[in-house]
């Protein structure tokens, strides 16, 4: 009998979204499991290290999103062919998560617009690095990471998600032509579309929904 999968986040995208999102493309159902903000002090004792997401697989827990996320990928054999081509995949997901833990940290800093501003300007400085990266690659091999889809082209989907939300009105983006084609060849899949199209509202981040993009 196929395992049973159960994906436990916040009703947000953030490090739930990779996950549910190469389930997704892998056409493995799950549990979406998703609780609101408000609930947290309620849910975070009963989990194992006081933070989510976790991925349940026939009732066992799992924890920490990026091995969860190279799991499904070597389990949906999205992974690179050799060892080098897996370093090309995890480095591509650690830039992705450097640009994004500097934005939400953006978001997440409360008041304290002097430290805010500190950590725009460190995007704009390191946002034409890295997504520049990216563009040059993606231009040479279609993808972020190696020249077939791995899953890091679908955490980039997430991330590309969550910086046109953390940079609403910046459009992150417009300088990449090659990341907005990536993007949108990923909205083609079957799956990922019929997600988009019956995932629940996202109550923290509500500027852009890649459902807008979908054909
Ligand atoms: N390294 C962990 C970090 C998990 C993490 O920080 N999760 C946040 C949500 S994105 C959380 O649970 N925050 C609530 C808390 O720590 O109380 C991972 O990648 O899964």
């Amino acid at each position: 009998m196929a395992p049973s999968y159960k994906v436990i986040y916040f009703n947000f995208t953030g490090r739930g979204e990779p996950i549910r999102m190469i389930l997704t493309y892998g056409g493995i159902p799950f549990e979406d499991s998703r609780f609101e903000m408000t609930e947290w002090p309620k849910v975070k004792p009963t989990t194992p290290l006081g933070q989510v997401p976790i991925l349940e697989i026939d009732g066992k827990r799992y924890t920490q999103t990026m091995p969860i996320c190279r799991y499904l990928g070597r389990l949906l054999k999205i992974d690179g062919k050799d060892m080098l081509e897996d370093m090309a995949i995890d480095s591509a997901v650690e830039i992705i998560w450097d640009i994004l833990k500097i934005a939400y940290e953006r978001a997440m800093g409360g008041g304290n617009e002097e430290k805010k501003k500190q950590l725009l300007d460190k995007l704009h400085e390191q946002m034409p690095v890295l997504l520049g990266k990216f563009e040059e690659d993606t231009k040479k091999n279609g993808f972020i990471a190696t020249n077939k889809l791995s899953w890091a082209d679908l955490v980039f989907l997430c991330g590309y998600e969550d910086m046109e939300n953390l940079l609403a009105g910046e459009n992150p983006f417009a300088k990449y032509p090659h990341l907005q084609k990536l993007k949108n060849k990923l909205l083609e899949n079957k799956n990922i579309k019929e997600y988009l199209l019956k995932r629940p509202t996202n109550t923290m981040m509500t500027a852009y929904n890649l459902k807008n993009d979908l054909k």
